[in-house]
């Protein structure tokens, strides 16, 4: 090595070194490429090292997203992801921890797990890709189905429940960054990313991410979703106010607060041993 390539900078990492060998086998249209690409270009934006990101997931068609990023990475169980980045975090607080999944995923059986992820608020970014359906499983209605959409075989009449609003819950449940991004517009939604991850506690990214194999009709969603009509604020009563008022198609960052940050200490990284000779079978 002579002594100008010993001095010369590292090669910037670009988005595509950050996609993996694996090809994804989403339809064509789905929304979940376009967040593929903003996660890559963020990661590129932010020149993270591979070795120190890990994306963790559940399961279904947007959990597939981790094996898609070359990076660490777990594919879990439905609705435990959260659950799993959480226990990575506290044993590896070193670590950017991305969770990728659907609204089946985070909202229905993982719903318990998103809410203590709010109020814990540990240091992770929670990419939330909701198509309003349950994709991988042929089109079931999901948590943020309208209770009027009929087109299962299991709700032929709709749900006649009314939604689960993701941003006005998770601010409710103590969340201290709470922003909402598009699949059709991957500019804005790759600078939602840089900043989630730059944010230090839990990052919650709502990404309307159409699934136009069973909800062909949100092929519309590029027309009705605008720009949040109100700034950023860090006053919870105020971001109260913005999310209920508006139709759930606002983008944009809409609250973001310092609270405290939950990371255990030494604890996780204690010695094991005994825990474990304890409970071996
Ligand atoms: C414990 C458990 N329950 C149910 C399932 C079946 N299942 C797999 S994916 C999925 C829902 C997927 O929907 P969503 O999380 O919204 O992601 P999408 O496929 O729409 O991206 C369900 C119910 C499962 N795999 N494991
Ligand atoms: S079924 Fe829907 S969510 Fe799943 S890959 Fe196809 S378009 Fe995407």
């Amino acid at each position: 090595m002579n002594s100008a390539s010993a001095t010369a900078p590292a090669p910037a990492t670009r988005a595509r070194d950050y996609k993996s060998d694996i090809k994804p086998i989403w339809c064509p249209g789905c929304g979940h490429f376009a967040v593929l690409s903003a996660v890559t270009k963020a990661l590129a934006y932010l020149q993270l090292r591979k070795e120190d990101v890990a994306m963790i997931s559940g399961i279904g068609c947007s959990s597939r997203l981790p094996a898609y990023v070359d990076s660490y990475g777990f594919h879990g169980v439905h609705g435990r992801a959260l659950a799993v980045a959480q226990g990575l975090k506290a044993a590896r607080p070193d670590l950017t921890v991305l969770v990728a999944g659907g609204d089946g995923d985070g909202f229905s059986i993982g719903g318990n797990h998103f809410l203590h992820a709010c109020r814990r608020n540990m240091d992770m970014t929670y990419i939330a890709m909701d198509n309003e359906v349950y994709g991988m499983t042929k089109g079931q209605a999901s948590p943020t189905t309208a209770p009027e959409w009929d087109r299962s075989k299991l709700t032929p009449h709709g749900t006649g429940v009314p939604r689960f609003r993701p941003a006005g819950i998770a601010l409710a449940a103590g969340a201290s960054f709470i922003a909402r991004g598009f699949s059709g517009d991957p500019g804005g939604l790759t600078k939602l990313l840089v900043e989630a991850i730059g944010h230090r506690g839990f990052s919650f990214l709502h990404v309307l991410s159409p699934c136009l194999t069973f909800r062909p009709e949100h092929k519309e969603w590029k027309h009705q979703v605008h720009p949040c009509r109100q700034a950023t604020t860090s006053n919870a009563a105020e971001a109260a106010r913005l999310i209920q008022q508006d139709d759930g198609k606002g983008t944009g960052l809409l609250y973001v607060q310092e609270l405290p940050v939950w990371q255990p200490g030494d604890g996780a990284t204690a010695d094991l041993t005994g825990f474990e000779a304890e409970f071996r079978v």
